[in-house]
């Protein structure tokens, strides 16, 4: 089923890079003692891998072509958000008392259409999937609703294909930013999301393929929810007895992130409640 329609790593990689790229327009400030003591660091690990594994010059040929053409593909988001970004998350929101975040990734779009805290995700007449009705409310960690609150979701279709980054798919399709109501609450109707596999043909897929590692991510939401006087979370949401909940390529499940959406009362699909709570900023 999922290996129909492949998307292709000139795609989904290079549009990941000028999407980062558009967003990323001004240098970030680091100290210089920072960036040596980081890069240090970094450099040293690497170092220490060599001693270790008696790597080869063969070996260090390949990761230099490798790398070159990670590049030339514009799959350093992509391989990054995979491969690193989940120990960045854990260090960033290692002090949070509310709900647990989890990676960005490389697919997220700001501003998608505003839409209110009952809505329909922009999606096309002919949406595959089941759909899931995904509900719920936004509180502070003392327990007070937080009216208002924006609940930005994003997620791959039915095929696993991503809006703005597989070809063919309306602009801001499986998109929205919800606004919920005066308690905090919402109700959004989508679709179940289908896993997401790495594209095959670009060099994560060599990799992934070289190491005889598996290509795929279990199925998810991704969220962004924010309110003024609290910290915003990017999180994601996976579906229980999913494939690939319990071996996802990027590292990003944890328990507290696992949904088990149950039939709905019309018949019409799944519903499934899920509430946030925002740690004060
Ligand atoms: C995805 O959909 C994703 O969420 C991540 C983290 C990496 C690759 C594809
Ligand atoms: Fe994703």
């Amino acid at each position: 089923l999922h290996d129909a329609t492949v998307a292709r790593a000139a795609d989904s990689g290079a549009n990941a890079t000028a999407q980062f790229q558009a967003k990323q327009k001004a240098a970030v400030a680091v100290s210089k003692e920072r960036v040596s003591e980081v890069a240090t660091a970094a450099l040293t690990a690497l170092h220490e891998v060599i001693r270790d594994k008696q790597v080869t010059y063969e070996e260090y040929d390949a990761l230099k072509a490798w790398m070159i053409a990670v590049g030339q593909d514009g799959e350093w988001p992509l391989f990054l958000d995979v491969w690193v970004e989940h120990v960045v998350e854990e260090v960033a929101n290692a002090d949070r008392e509310g709900s647990k975040g989890s990676i960005e990734g490389p697919y997220y779009v700001p501003d998608a259409p505003a839409l209110p805290a009952r809505a329909t995700l922009p999606q096309r007449d002919d949406e595959a999937g089941t759909p899931l009705r995904f509900q719920g409310q936004v509180r502070a960690v003392d327990g007070t609703p937080l009216g208002g609150a924006l609940v930005e979701l994003w997620h791959a279709d039915d095929a696993g294909f991503y809006s703005q980054f597989a070809p063919g798919i309306p602009e801001w399709n499986l998109r929205g930013s919800i606004t919920a109501d005066d308690e905090g609450r919402f109700w959004i109707d989508t679709v179940q999301p289908a896993p997401y596999q790495i594209p095959t043909d670009g060099s994560c897929g060599r990799l992934i393929d070289a190491a005889g590692w598996s290509a795929w991510r279990p199925a998810h939401l991704h969220l962004k929810v924010s309110a003024p006087g609290h910290r915003l979370i990017t999180t994601q949401l996976y579906f229980e007895g999913g494939e690939y909940v319990a071996n996802d390529i990027a590292s990003a499940v944890k328990p507290e992130l696992v949904l088990a959406p149950t039939p709905r009362a019309d018949g019409q699909g799944d519903k499934v409640t899920y509430d946030f709570v925002l740690d004060p900023a």
